[in-house]
């Protein structure tokens, strides 16, 4: 039989383990809009075993996108059916019914990405003294309490570093690689816990664990390793370089890479050893581990084990 099909529409396994009613799914706003998808909040009942209503994030695809981005959310479905970790994000289900849009239905993080949520922290306010104060909400009450609304501390910083890396650490042990580890496609719930996400172009690797892109398609270049701006080629180790550029981003609060330096000069750029320099505020030894992410020989980069060892020791220690 012939399938109805419109432009959002399109042919996926039904799984009945995760099909989720379309009756029991309430679309609110938007929360997220690309070139070719968009995120919905969306209030769900009786969704994977939590009874009653909960808030949860909806994936779609717009009516412009074309057979890859349709492809890259339904390997993203598939994919997150296999994968469990606290810093990662939970699948809760799928609308794949021909009656309508493919809806994929992940788990609600309140303060949306990392990214947005690094440079929000940033904003500061100068109160009536003429103090910077940071950013603040104000209560009113006789005497005005004021709370910020975007707090972050240098051990907040490392412990989303070392969340990130506890996820790719799993991530890497299953063979899967992201390809687009960036602070934009981690998430961060309401208890701050950050959640490795847009698993559209991860990949699983198998025989050599190595994945040789074929087509040039989205090139987040300015977290791409050498070789895989070169050669196409994906590694965990390549994931270990791009997990280099969050940590700069972090510690910079959400700044974009490379500042100054243009796309197309920088394989040139790195290939005659250049690195960014390290950022004000940032310890010595968290700058050592950035620079050991982007080891030009990717063997001589550290894993997400190691990563997260060294990781935690520092919040251990402190620093
Ligand atoms: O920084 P944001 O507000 O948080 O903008 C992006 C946007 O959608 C495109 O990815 C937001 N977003 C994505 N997934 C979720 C989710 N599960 N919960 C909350 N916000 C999300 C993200």
């Amino acid at each position: 039989p012939n399938p109805v099909s419109n432009s959002n529409t399109f042919i996926t396994d039904f799984d009945q383990k995760w099909e989720f009613p379309r009756e029991n799914l309430v679309l609110k706003q938007e929360i997220g809009e690309g070139e070719f998808g968009k995120v919905l909040k969306a209030h769900a009942t009786d969704i994977h075993n939590i009874k009653g209503e909960s808030i949860v994030a909806v994936k779609t695809v717009k009516n412009n996108a074309g057979t890859t981005e349709k492809n890259d959310l339904l390997s993203e479905y598939n994919l997150l059916k296999d994968v469990n970790h606290p810093n990662v994000v939970k699948l809760l289900g799928a609308c794949t019914t021909q009656d309508g849009p493919f809806y994929l239905i992940i788990e609600y993080a309140k303060y949306g990405s990392l990214r947005s949520y690094l440079r929000k922290s940033r904003i500061q306010d100068v109160n009536s003294n003429g103090l910077v104060t940071g950013n603040f909400n104000r209560i009113e009450t006789r005497t005005p309490i004021m709370l910020p609304l975007y707090p972050i501390s240098p051990k907040d910083i490392l412990k989303f570093a070392w969340q990130i890396s506890k996820g790719m650490s799993y991530l890497a042990e299953l063979k899967l690689v992201h390809r687009d580890l960036a602070a934009r496609n981690v998430l961060l719930t309401e208890d701050k816990m950050c959640k490795i996400s847009d698993f559209g172009l991860t990949r699983d690797v198998y025989e050599d664990n190595t994945y040789l892109k074929k087509t040039k398609g989205r090139v987040p270049v300015k977290w791409m390793a050498p070789e895989s701006l070169a050669d196409h080629i994906y590694t965990s180790r390549s994931d270990v370089w791009s997990f280099g550029i969050l940590l700069w981003e972090l510690v910079t609060l959400g700044a974009v890479p490379y500042p100054g330096i243009a796309v197309q000069d920088l394989f040139k750029l790195l290939k005659e050893g250049y690195r960014m320099a390290k950022p004000e505020h940032c310890s010595h030894e968290l700058y050592d581990i950035m620079v050991a992410c982007w080891a030009d020989d990717q063997h001589r980069r550290p894993n997400f084990k190691s990563l997260t060892t060294s990781l935690e020791k520092m919040l251990e220690k402190g620093n």
